[in-house]
């Protein structure tokens, strides 16, 4: 799957997050992360009808297409497939990757978050190209799943993990440097770089800490 060649070129993983945009539409932003540079880009939501996101996601396809960045849509199956994404990520209570598989076929991507080492476990046999660890630090931009899992979760994966994966949560310019240590290649950041009033220096700096080491 090419799509993947992005994920595995590691660096930072961008999400949208239009609450947290500073006034600036998802569209905007997305037009940032790429001229940042960021190669995979998440399209998060929660709040619009799906008309609305479709209309964003078509744009976003159309920008990523041509700046070769993997687009990827959280939670909706069926606006992923409208939209032409690359692929789909999913909750630990959202469709099960394996009949999400039926129905995007072989060529979409899909993440799968996951919290504990049995869900890292479990992804293994899930037909998922990714997962997602986290949250790593405390988080306010994820209500479902608060609790932070800590850098303890992140060292089994790195230790263990049989497949890719991108560390999320509380993840700021100013503890970056811990993650990339412990062994993280992906790294999400979703206010820390949304949030940012300049958000392709803030992405610069980002990276000049994650290398560092
Ligand atoms: N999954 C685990 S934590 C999280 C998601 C989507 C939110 C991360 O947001 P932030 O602002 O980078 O802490
Ligand atoms: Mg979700």
């Amino acid at each position: 799957r090419s799509k993947m060649e992005n994920f595995l070129a590691g660096g930072i993983y961008g999400l949208t997050a239009a609450e947290y945009s500073l006034g600036r539409s998802n569209t905007e932003v997305v037009d940032l992360l790429i001229a940042a540079g960021i190669k995979v880009i998440q399209y998060r939501e929660k709040y619009k009808k799906a008309g609305a996101m479709f209309e964003e996601c078509r744009y976003i396809r159309e920008r990523t297409r041509l700046a070769g960045v993997t687009f990827i849509v959280n939670d909706f199956v069926d606006l992923a497939l409208a939209a032409g994404a690359d692929g789909v990520h999913l909750g630990q209570e959202d469709l099960p990757p394996q009949e999400v598989r039926k129905l995007v076929g072989n060529d979409m991507l899909i993440g799968l978050s996951t919290h504990s080492p049995e869900q890292a476990d479990a992804a293994v046999k899930l037909d998922v190209d990714y997962i997602g660890v986290g949250p790593i630090f405390p988080t306010h931009t994820k209500t479902d799943v608060c609790a932070a899992v800590g850098l303890e979760y992140l060292d089994y994966v790195v230790r263990q993990s049989k497949l890719p994966f991108v560390a999320i949560g509380g993840i700021k310019e100013g503890n970056v440097l811990s993650v990339s240590h412990r062994g993280a290649r992906m790294i999400a950041m979703v206010t820390e770089i949304v949030g940012a009033a300049d958000i392709v220096s803030k992405v610069a700096q980002i990276r000049r800490n994650i290398v560092r080491d």
